[in-house]
C-alpha cells in the first residue's frame, strides 16, 4: 500500500467503495487523515464496514469540515449530470479528485532521489495490452515495475517506490478527469475514437480529457503519440510545437517516417535515435497477433527505449510476453490446432479484431447479444469456417447465419468446443484454429466475462489431458 499523507488530522470523504475507494480509504487512513466513507449501494457500504472502513452518510452530514472529496472514477463527475456528492463538495469549496491524483501528489511530494520513474499510457483500445507489454518488457529487462490503475489493482494498492521503481499506469479518462498533477516521465496515447461519450458529453471534451494526460507533464518529458488517427495526428503536431523535437515520438501501424517508431507488415522498426532499423519481428510474438497488436508493440518499444531498455533487449522480452488472460490468449493446442480465449469481446466490432488475425477459424459465438448482432464481424466472414452457437443468441444468430455461413447449435459452451474441435481435426485446412470471441456479454450463463474465459480455458485444459491419455496408454 502507498500510505497518503497530505491529508494528515484532517477529514477526507471517499466515495465509491469498489476497488478504488477501499484501496483510497485504507491509504488515507494508513497517512493519519480521518476518512468518511460512503457508497450508494448497500452491499458495497457492508462490504467496506467488513473491511474495518468507517461509514458515514454523505448525503446528510455537513461538509464544513471536509477537506476533500475523493471520487472513484465510475461515478459521473460532469457528465450526465455531476453526482450530487459532487455538488456538495463543490458547494462548500472541496476539491474533487481521484486516488490516481493522490498517488501523483505524493510522489511529487519526495525528493527528487526518491521520485519514481513513472509511464502513463491512454488511449480508447489496447491500452491494457499496451501497459502489461511495457511493464513485462521492463520486468524482463531487470528494472523494478509496479503495474497498475485502470488495469488489475488500484495505484494506492500497490507497493511503495523503492530506488529505481518504475509506475506503469493504465489511464482511463475517468481517472485522468480527476487528476492534476501527475507528471508521467513517458505518457503515451494510443489511439482515439469515439467511446464512454455519456460520461464525457460529446467526442471533443473526450479527446481534450485524454490530452490533459499531456498537458500534466514537465517540459522534459515524454510524449508517445499514435498518429494513425486524424485527430491523434493533428494533436502530435501541435503537441511537436511545445517541446523539444525529441520529446515528442510518433508511433504508428502502417506509416513510415524518418524519427520514431512503426510497425509495416510483421516488422517494427525503430528509428528513434539513429536511422530506422527492424527491432521487432511479430511474428515471434505469438500473444501480439494483428495490426491492433503492432500498434500496441511500436508504442511499447518506444516507451521503454525511451527508459533507456536497448531494442534488442525489449525484442527478446516481447516474444516472451504471454498476453492477457481473454484477450486472444492461446490456451492450449491439441494436434495441430490452435484454442484461444477471447472472452473479452462482448460486441461483433472487438469480434472482429481476433477473426482477422486467423485464416481458418472455428468460431464460437453467444450469449447476450448486442444490438448491431453479428453484422460489424460479417467483413471477416471469408476467415470462418463454421461457427458455434451457444446461449441465449442462439435463435437470433442462426437466423442471422442461415445462407451466411456454416452453423451449429451447440447450446453451451462443452458442446460447442467439442463440436468445434472435432471439426477442425477432421479438417483438411491448414492452421486451424479455434476461437472464443463470443461478440455476446455472458450474463445468460456467466458472472461475467472473465467466468466464461476462465470456463473456456478449463474445459481446453480437460480436452488436451483427455487427448493425452491414450498417448500416455500406448
Ligand atoms: N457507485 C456509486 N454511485 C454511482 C456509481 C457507482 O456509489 O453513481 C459505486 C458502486 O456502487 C461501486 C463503486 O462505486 O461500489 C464502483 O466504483 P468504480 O465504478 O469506479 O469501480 P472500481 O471498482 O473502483 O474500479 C475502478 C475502474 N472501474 C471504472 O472506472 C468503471 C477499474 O477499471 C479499475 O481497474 C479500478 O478502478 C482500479 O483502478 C475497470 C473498467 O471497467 C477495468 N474501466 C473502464 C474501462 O476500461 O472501460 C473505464
Amino acid at each position: 500500500m502507498i500510505p497518503i499523507h497530505q491529508y494528515e488530522g484532517r477529514r477526507v470523504a471517499v466515495f465509491g467503495l469498489g476497488r478504488t475507494g477501499i484501496a483510497t480509504a485504507r491509504a488515507l487512513e494508513a497517512g493519519g487523515a480521518k476518512v468518511s466513507c460512503w457508497d450508494d449501494t448497500e452491499a458495497a457500504r457492508v462490504r467496506a464496514e467488513a473491511e474495518g472502513l468507517t461509514l458515514d452518510d454523505l448525503n446528510r452530514r455537513d461538509w464544513g469540515d471536509i477537506a476533500a472529496l475523493i471520487l472513484s472514477p465510475g461515478i459521473p463527475l460532469t457528465h450526465p449530470k455531476p453526482h450530487r456528492v459532487v455538488e456538495l463538495a463543490q458547494a462548500v469549496g472541496a476539491p474533487v479528485i481521484g486516488d490516481i491524483e493522490l498517488f501523483a501528489e505524493a510522489m511529487n511530494a519526495l525528493p527528487a532521489t526518491r521520485r519514481p520513474k513513472i509511464v502513463g499510457i491512454t488511449g480508447t483500445n489496447g491500452k491494457s495490452t499496451t501497459t502489461a507489454l511495457i511493464g513485462h518488457i521492463l520486468r524482463e529487462t531487470g528494472r523494478k515495475v509496479v503495474v497498475g490503475g485502470n488495469i488489475g489493482d488500484a495505484i494506492l494498492a500497490q507497493d511503495m517506490p523503492r530506488p529505481g521503481t518504475i509506475y506503469v499506469i493504465e489511464l482511463s479518462s475517468y481517472q485522468i478527469d480527476l487528476t492534476h498533477s501527475l507528471n508521467c516521465d513517458v505518457a503515451v496515447l494510443l489511439n482515439i475514437s469515439p467511446d464512454h461519450i455519456d460520461r464525457h458529453g460529446d467526442f471533443a471534451n473526450y479527446f481534450r480529457v485524454k490530452q490533459h494526460l499531456f498537458e500534466m507533464q514537465g517540459a522534459n518529458s515524454f510524449a508517445v503519440i499514435g498518429i494513425d488517427d486524424d485527430e491523434t495526428n493533428g494533436y502530435y503536431s501541435r503537441l511537436r510545437h511545445t517541446r523539444r523535437e525529441d520529446r515528442v515520438v510518433p508511433i504508428s501501424a502502417g506509416r513510415v517516417f524518418a524519427r520514431g517508431v512503426y510497425a509495416l507488415g510483421d516488422r517494427v522498426y525503430d528509428a528513434l535515435d539513429s536511422a530506422s532499423h527492424p527491432a521487432i519481428d511479430l511474428a515471434r510474438a505469438r500473444a501480439l497477433p494483428g495490426r491492433h497488436n503492432a500498434q500496441n508493440a511500436a508504442a511499447a518499444l518506444a516507451a521503454v527505449r525511451l527508459l533507456g531498455v536497448a531494442a534488442k533487449a525489449a525484442a527478446d522480452a516481447t516474444y516472451t510476453f504471454p498476453g492477457l488472460p481473454h484477450r486472444q490468449e492461446i490456451v492450449g493446442e491439441i494436434r495441430g490446432v490452435r484454442f484461444v480465449n477471447d472472452s473479452k469481446a462482448t460486441n461483433a466490432e472487438a469480434a472482429v479484431q481476433a477473426l482477422t488475425c486467423y485464416d481458418s477459424v472455428r468460431w464460437i459465438i453467444g450469449g447476450v447479444a448486442k444490438a448491431g448482432g453479428l453484422k460489424p464481424a460479417m467483413i471477416a466472414k471469408d476467415r470462418i469456417a463454421k461457427a458455434y452457437l451457444i446461449g441465449e443468441a442462439e435463435e437470433r444468430f442462426a437466423q442471422e447465419l442461415d445462407g451466411v455461413l456454416p452453423y451449429e447449435r451447440c447450446g453451451d459452451l462443452e458442446t460447442a468446443l467439442k463440436a468445434a474441435a472435432r471439426d477442425a481435426w477432421d479438417s483438411e485446412l491448414p492452421e486451424e484454429v479455434v476461437l472464443l470471441s463470443p461478440a455476446c456479454a455472458s450474463f445468460d450463463q456467466y458472472q461475467s466475462y472473465e467466468a466464461r474465459g476462465d470456463s473456456f480455458r478449463d474445459l481446453v485444459h480437460a480436452l488436451t489431458a483427455e487427448m493425452a491419455e491414450p498417448e500416455a496408454a500406448k
